[in-house]
């Protein structure tokens, strides 16, 4: 079954009362960005960071209204338009940057794939030299949580079809806001 946002925010928040700091922990170490050298570091991190993209009202809280809105985040910052609205037009070009320089597999995308793509812009976003150091940290930590949200169900990679499907959801739950 393809991703949508809502299935995305019914995985993390368990018990169906906004995803809170805790879930966002589970979450991360669920889907592998615990593990290995600096894994708690890394899951400290990408949690602050999730809060900060996405908590609008500053309770440290997730609403659903909050992903909504700014679910965008989430996916590549190439897939945008002027206007700051997801741009299907785009999908094709930002798969094609992705699977760019890759030799086999080229259908589809996985975390390390992703990483590599993100790490460029969240080195540019950085700003200290310190929060530049751990650009590889963040960016592995963002595909994760990318992937777990374009991918099919059960899926550890996407296809251009999973990311057409993820960007029509997610204008669709933002037009169903308004
Ligand atoms: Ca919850
Ligand atoms: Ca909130």
């Amino acid at each position: 079954m393809r991703a949508t946002l809502r299935r995305f925010y019914e995985r993390i928040d368990v018990d169906q009362n906004d995803i809170d700091e805790g879930e966002i922990r589970t979450y991360l170490k669920k889907i592998g960005v615990g593990d290995g050298f600096l894994g708690a570091r890394a899951v400290d991190a990408a949690t602050s960071e999730i809060l900060r993209i996405l908590d609008e009202s500053a309770d440290r809280r997730i609403q659903w209204r909050e992903l909504v809105l700014g679910g965008k985040k989430l996916l590549p910052a190439q897939l945008l338009d002027a206007e700051g609205r997801l741009d299907r037009s785009k999908v094709g070009d930002v798969f094609e940057s992705i699977v760019g320089k890759k030799k086999k597999n080229r259908d589809q995308v996985d975390a390390k794939d992703l990483a590599k793509v993100m790490e460029p812009e969240i080195r540019k976003q950085a700003d200290s030299p310190l929060k530049a150091m751990f650009a590889p940290m963040a960016a592995a930590a963002a595909a994760k949580v990318a992937i777990d949200a374009i991918a099919s169900d059960g899926e550890k990679v996407f296809t251009r079809e999973d990311l057409y499907a993820i960007v029509d959801d997610i204008n669709r739950e933002v037009d169903a806001l308004s």
